[in-house]
């Protein structure tokens, strides 16, 4: 369904499977490890103690006990030693076999810590880089609501070049003395899981009233003719003509089926700005394309958000990778695009 990057503690996160970094033992230890552990009680150690251990990359998975999830998925880092000793490819294969394990187990929602990021030392933005990857090619064959827990922004900011020219792109296109409206409409609501909901437009036929015939008088087929083509309209003919299906186009969107659906159905359905945004990303529109389907929604892209020029400079830069985007966007405490 759709890659969700959030900040919160992974143990209070509501899904049907959490991961554990763990160590091959699986017999508790620190860091995200401990905090399951001492969250879920003394009944996953006791089933850990059951699984003969776990080697690095692979995964294994019990019961959640306590937790808020149905299940834990161990997975076991690699330790990092300076990137030769096959560290990113064992990295990948934790995120892999945790995913494959949870379809498995007919998951529909799964929460990762960043694997490998804390005592085992991956850096923290290479490890971030390679979850969105793994995650974000595994979202485009499988539909699956995935979190990536951050809980130490700070460290993960502080990869020194990490987005630097982003961050260049904004100080050169920032008008600071607006508002950051992207930022006060919906401050980043990571400390919970949280959901934007478009607004669905109800069409709603009133009654004519007895005194005005409006189908004589001419007013309807005015606003007939003026009225432009609809967001809904413009992202179906768009999906043709760029020769893609649907659901092509809503995973490349990062966004659900069931919220496509909605807005397939309804040709005056009036979604929020990510929203709009994110099918613009998914359909590679050029920056006015893009400006053309977020009229029709009624938005625009301004230099006075740093959202929006974050989108600018994505667009601008032919990157519609709509994961590495969220990522550049949680980076600077953004909403992120979809779901
Ligand atoms: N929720 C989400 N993320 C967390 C939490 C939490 N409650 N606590 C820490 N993190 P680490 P590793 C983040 O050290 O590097 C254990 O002792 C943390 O900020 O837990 O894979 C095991 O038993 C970091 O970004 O796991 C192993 O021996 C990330 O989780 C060893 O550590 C991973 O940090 C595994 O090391």
């Amino acid at each position: 369904m759709s890659l969700q990057i959030i900040r919160n503690d992974i143990t209070k996160v509501k899904c049907d499977a959490i991961v554990n970094a763990a160590k091959s033992t699986l017999l508790g230890g620190g860091g995200v490890d401990g905090a399951i552990h001492s969250a879920a009680g003394s009944h996953l150690l006791d089933e850990c103690k059951t699984l003969g251990g776990c080697k690095t990359g692979q995964a294994k998975i019990t019961r959640g006990y306590n937790l808020p999830c149905k299940y834990v998925i161990h997975t076991v880092g690699p330790v990092w030693r300076g990137g030769n000793y096959n560290e990113k490819e064992l990295l990948e294969s934790c995120y892999k076999n945790s995913l494959e394990l949870a379809k498995r187990y007919n998951c529909e929602s799964v929460a990762f810590p960043l694997i490998s990021s804390g005592v085992y030392g991956y850096p923290i933005s290479s490890a971030m880089d390679v979850a969105v990857d793994v995650i974000g090619s595994f979202l485009l064959e499988n539909d699956m609501l995935v979190y990536i827990v951050v809980y130490n922004k700070k460290a993960l900011s502080a990869g020194e070049k990490r987005f630097s020219d982003i961050a260049e792109y904004i100080d050169d296109n920032y008008i600071f003395q607006h508002t950051d409206f992207s930022k006060m409409s919906m401050p980043l609501a990571q400390a919970d899981n949280f959901n934007t909901y478009d607004e669905p437009v109800v069409c709603s036929i009133q009654p004519k009233s007895k005194n005005v015939d409006y189908q004589n008088s001419g007013l309807e087929s005015l606003i007939d003719d003026i009225i432009d083509e609809s967001f809904s309209d413009m992202l179906l003919r768009k999906i043709d003509e760029k020769g893609m299906t649907d659901s092509e186009c809503y995973k490349k969107a990062n966004i659900d089926r069931k919220h496509f659906s909605k807005i397939r159905s309804n040709p005056a359905y009036k979604p929020s700005k990510q929203t709009t945004i994110a099918f613009a990303i998914a359909l590679e529109l050029s920056l006015d394309e893009t400006n053309e389907m977020l009229m029709k929604a009624g938005f625009a892209l301004s230099h006075s958000s740093k959202f929006d020029i974050i989108i600018e400079y994505f667009i601008r830069k032919n990157n519609y990778n709509i994961f590495e985007i969220n990522e550049a966007l949680f980076e600077f405490d953004q909403m992120l695009l979809g779901a």
